[in-house]
């Protein structure tokens, strides 16, 4: 079987080829990845003399290389993970979202009804439900919520699922899709939640959260997350939306002291800042046509992940170090330094 993993350089992509290249060694994956600010090929580069692994550098939305490479290549598999994936980068310049996640989208189911394919996996994610009121902690996002998207982010993740829908109903294209919950583990780029105040707390800076920070996420350790995606592509039911994640939710003020607590900071460090535009208040998933149709469970807690990935951080100075380069400390300043002055 040979497997193309885009956005394979980033969070959850490098995670997912970590796993299937150690365990499906009779498989050829094929990482293919823009390396946009948030890919970085030191996640993957202990793959990288792995036989059954390949990186190829490129755009997802670039429709002639595309299709030359499914020409070329003859891929069973696509698992689509690259994306523009954060919501206050979404918020500042929504046309690559639109680009990457939408075009792209498009252009890789495409090339996959052109060339043919077993299946193609859409990795997507629970914010296409919008939101959840705070107050009502009986409700869940079951695979039958409607589409209803906050921001340009999860607008465009809505609009690139509704394509592969309809691409399985008008061209019978075998297609699934994931929608998960909020992940964390080794890898995650600075720019999201839980990496970004690990980080800022080690190095005692200001650690900023959104309004009251009363919002919940319901959080899922990245691994589960692959496991997950790992059954739906082998196991699941073709044109079916499965939702992932472990019923794990937390106001992000009990994460940022979970992650103080556990590094012995002091919850001095912590700043109540400007609000995100749009701000979705509460996600919690249902997942119980996973657990039902495919025998999946999370295996960490959330006690368990945070413990791995507060100790990944710890251990993996230099690649935290060295992704937070120019960009990343302009984009820091750009984000935030107009935050914490306003309030
Ligand atoms: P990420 O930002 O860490 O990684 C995205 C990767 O895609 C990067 O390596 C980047 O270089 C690559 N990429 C971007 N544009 C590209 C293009 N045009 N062509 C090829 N490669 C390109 O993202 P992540 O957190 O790993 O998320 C992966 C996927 O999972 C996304 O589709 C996201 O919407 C979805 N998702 C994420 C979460 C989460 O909590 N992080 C939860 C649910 C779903
Ligand atoms: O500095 C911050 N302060 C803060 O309070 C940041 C970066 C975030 N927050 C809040 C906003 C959210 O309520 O923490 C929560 C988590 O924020 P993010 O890490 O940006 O994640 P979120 O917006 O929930 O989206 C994530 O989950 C769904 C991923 O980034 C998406 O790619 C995924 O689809």
């Amino acid at each position: 079987m040979k497997i193309l993993v885009t956005g394979g350089a980033g969070f959850i992509g490098g995670n997912f080829l970590h796993y299937m290249v150690q365990n499906y060694p009779q498989d050829q994956m094929v990482n293919l990845d823009l390396l946009t600010y948030a890919g970085n090929l030191e996640t993957v580069k202990s793959l990288e003399d792995k036989p059954n692994y390949r990186f190829v550098h490129g755009d997802i939305a670039d429709r002639d290389f595309i299709m030359k490479l499914f020409e070329k290549e003859k891929f069973d598999i696509v698992v689509n993970f690259a994306a523009e994936s954060h919501v206050d980068r979404s918020v500042i310049n929504p046309e690559i979202f639109i680009q990457t996640n939408v075009l792209g989208t498009q252009v890789l189911l495409d090339a996959s009804k052109t060339y043919g394919i077993k299946r193609y996996h859409q990795v997507s994610t629970d914010e296409v439900y919008g939101d959840l009121p705070l107050n009502r902690t009986d409700l869940f996002f079951t695979e039958e919520t409607p589409i209803h998207t906050s921001s340009p982010y999860s607008a465009s993740k809505a609009g690139a699922d509704l394509l592969v829908l309809a691409y399985y109903r008008t061209f019978k294209l075998p297609v699934t899709i994931s929608r998960c919950s909020n992940n964390y583990g080794p890898y995650q780029f600075p720019e999201k939640l839980i990496p970004l105040i690990i980080i800022r707390a080690l190095e005692n800076q200001r650690l900023p959260i959104y309004g009251k920070g009363e919002n919940v996420r319901d959080w899922l350790y990245v691994t589960d997350h692959c496991r997950a995606i790992d059954l739906i592509i082998r196991k699941g039911k073709e044109g079916e939306v499965y939702n992932i994640g472990g019923h794990n939710e937390k106001t992000n003020l009990e994460v940022v002291k979970m992650v103080l607590k556990i590094l012995e900071k002091p919850e001095s460090l912590i700043r109540y800042v400007t609000d995100r535009p749009g701000h979705d208040l509460r996600y919690a998933i249902d997942p119980t046509k996973m657990e039902r149709e495919l025998g999946w469970k999370p295996e960490y807690t959330f006690d368990t992940g945070m413990d791995k990935t507060i100790k990944w951080y710890l251990s993996n100075k230099e690649w935290w170090q060295r992704v937070m380069n120019g960009e990343y400390r302009n984009y820091i300043k750009n984000m935030y330094d107009k935050r914490l002055i306003e309030r």
